[in-house]
């Protein structure tokens, strides 16, 4: 056992902090073909196939998928990117943020 006696106001506390994440959710409509938002997902989040698929079948069914996590810019660059390219081929396709909890 040490003789050292540390104060507790005398250790060192972590100074880095990791910044906070947002979540790119995913909506469903009724009218952006599947296969659209499955090249939409591989293209701008780099998903495989089989990953693009399983988001896309999930906002189908329950409304909305959570895509990935970013931190706050990535996030929101990633979520216009990919509306965007369903805009510009005529869907409503939409991706939104979220502050993690
Ligand atoms: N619901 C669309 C259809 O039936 C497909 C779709 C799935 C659209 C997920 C958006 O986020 C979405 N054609």
């Amino acid at each position: 056992m040490s003789d050292i006696d540390v104060k507790p106001e005398t250790i060192a506390k972590p100074k880095t902090k990791q910044p906070p994440l947002h979540k790119v959710i995913l909506l469903n409509d009724d009218y952006t073909p599947r296969e659209f938002v499955v090249v939409v997902l591989r293209a701008v989040f780099h998903t495989t196939d089989e990953q693009a698929y399983g988001i896309m079948l999930t906002a189908h069914q329950r409304g909305a998928c959570v895509v990935a996590v970013f931190t706050r810019e990535i996030a929101e660059t990633k979520a216009s990117e990919a509306t965007d390219l369903g805009r510009r081929a005529g869907h409503p396709l939409t991706f939104t943020t979220e502050p993690e909890e």
